[in-house]
């Protein structure tokens, strides 16, 4: 039997799905550009069986994968959950087995394994698309391969044993120069370790550079930057500790004393090359980009100044309040003498920490963040919230960092936005010249819907319409034609 009641969410918008499904060319409102050509991946939140706490993150649900799979002007969707070993042993006992978000100390006898704290994570965070694989990922255990055509889970990978951690980041960063990918496992050799591991794939998926670093005290690092020449490691606020995992406590807590800090080493560097800046209580969970100028590294993300989690307490007993995220500046100079840095608000409207670029721009100079806000002239319904606890959206945004200017697009009143994601036009190299993706859901119709924006001019040219809900989604993916190897649509509907 199961039963939802007294989980966050149950009855909501973004209460579990708990079915799998493909539409074959799907409903479409407006014109398809027939030069989109590709497939949209997303990665849900999204519980098979209701969580044994009631408190309990829902960073912790099961992973759910969809495809959006655009081909010459028509469209086939697909969903599927990540059959990660924790999914398939709750399936055959039936139940939940597994207890607070990163803790194994709290799972059912027959499945803990507190050494091996990788083997119950969800795969519920980022598809990532390097060298021809799409990957589910989530930053407490190793990447899921999926395969891109079916939505079948392949299984976990430690890249041919040469990734020497239990962890791999949910954010990896990809050079659009070189191809190759930089990413991060912390808490890498096991619970609330200060290791991380760095390391660089060539564009093969070659681990060709390895550093591992201990980190000033171990905390969420759920994102990274990475420029030319650097990489940017976020932290701070978030704390953990075995002694809080043992006592079946959450993961995290939240302690407002401690300095947030950015750790900045080259992306060829050694353990000994890696300097910690440090500052104010922030938390960034996501990042924009960074440039590395001179002898300067750049930093623009969304940044809140206090707890961003609702599911992790405040160690001095402050309450939760949500907050708000502007999008703001780092300059860390390299040749200063002491660990500060500057922080600026380059833009006061709030703003989700859902931000994206045209990815052909990432370590590079950019211009353009496109962001899931509520624009404050068509203010959001709160009775529309989403899952994270703070506020959610009804709108995408360019912010342009160079100019200030901002443009924005409504997906309607009733409307929330999940994050939008970059598509470039094909034959194009102009940054921002190509579509938004992004899925609305529509609370009064209970259903979503997949928007796609000229991103030049932030207009709607085609909806994708779901003839039900989607659980929550935390991040998404565009892979061309030239990035997958794709079957074609209509043969793979046709043989399955
Ligand atoms: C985040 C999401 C996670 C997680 C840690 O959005 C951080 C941030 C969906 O899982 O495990
Ligand atoms: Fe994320």
């Amino acid at each position: 039997m199961v039963d939802f009641s007294g989980q966050r969410p149950t009855t909501g918008f973004h209460a579990p799905t708990r079915f799998e499904a493909d539409i074959y060319d799907c409903e479409v409102v407006g014109q398809i550009p027939t030069d989109l050509n590709g497939g949209f991946f997303r990665l849900h939140l999204d519980a098979f069986y209701p969580s044994k706490y009631a408190d309990d993150a829902i960073l912790a649900y099961d992973g759910y994968v969809t495809s959006f799979r655009f081909s010459k002007g028509v469209v086939d969707y697909k969903g599927r959950y990540v059959r990660t070993q924790r999914f398939m042993k709750q399936l055959e006992a039936r139940k939940q087995l597994y207890g607070y978000y990163r803790n194994p100390y709290t799972d059912d006898p027959s499945v803990s394994d507190p050494a091996n704290p990788h083997l119950r994570t969800t795969a519920n965070t980022t598809p990532v698309v390097h060298h021809g694989k799409l990957f589910a990922t989530k930053e407490d255990g190793l990447p899921h391969v999926m395969d891109h055509n079916t939505l079948k889970t392949v299984g976990p990978t430690d890249f041919g044993g040469t990734w020497n951690s239990q962890t791999f980041t949910a954010h990896p960063k990809i050079d659009p120069v070189s191809g190759e990918m930089v990413a991060i496992g912390y808490e890498a050799s096991g619970l609330a370790s200060k290791d991380v591991l760095m390391g660089t794939f060539d564009k093969t998926g070659k681990l060709t550079q390895e550093v591992r670093f201990d980190v000033p005290y171990v905390s969420m690092l759920h994102d990274m930057c990475v420029t030319q020449k650097h990489v940017v490691i976020p932290g701070g606020g978030a704390i953990a500790d075995i002694e809080t995992l043992k006592a079946g406590k959450s993961h995290w807590g939240w302690d407002a004393s401690l300095p947030s800090y950015y750790g900045i080493i080259p992306r060829d560097g050694e353990a000994k090359d890696m300097r910690w800046f440090k500052g104010p209580e922030r938390a960034l969970v996501h990042t924009v980009n960074a440039v590395t100028e001179g002898d300067k590294v750049i930093m623009e993300a969304p940044v809140v100044e206090g707890n961003p989690w609702p599911w992790f307490h405040d160690i001095h007993g402050a309450p939760f309040k949500p907050l708000d995220y502007t999008i703001r500046r780092f300059t860390f100079d390299l040749n200063s003498k002491d660990d500060g840095y500057t922080e600026e608000i380059l833009f006061k409207t709030p703003v989700t920490s859902f931000t994206r670029i045209d990815d052909r721009f990432m370590t590079l100079p950019y211009r353009y963040t496109y962001v899931q806000y509520s624009d404050p002239e068509r203010p959001f319904d709160a009775a529309l919230a989403g899952p994270f606890g703070g506020r959610t959206a009804n709108s995408y945004g360019r912010f342009d960092i160079r100019t200030g200017e901002t443009l924005s697009y409504c997906a309607g009143q009733s409307h929330a936005v999940q994050e939008p994601t970059f598509v470039p036009r094909p034959g194009s190299s102009e940054e921002g010249d190509g579509w938004i993706l992004g899925i609305a859901h529509n609370h009064v119709e209970r259903r979503s819907e997949l928007i796609i924006l000229d991103a030049q001019r932030m207009e709607e040219v085609a909806r994708v319409v779901l003839p039900f809900r989607c659980s929550g989604q935390v991040h998404g993916v565009w892979a061309g034609e030239g990035d997958l190897a794709f079957d074609d649509p209509t043969q793979l509907a046709l043989a399955n």
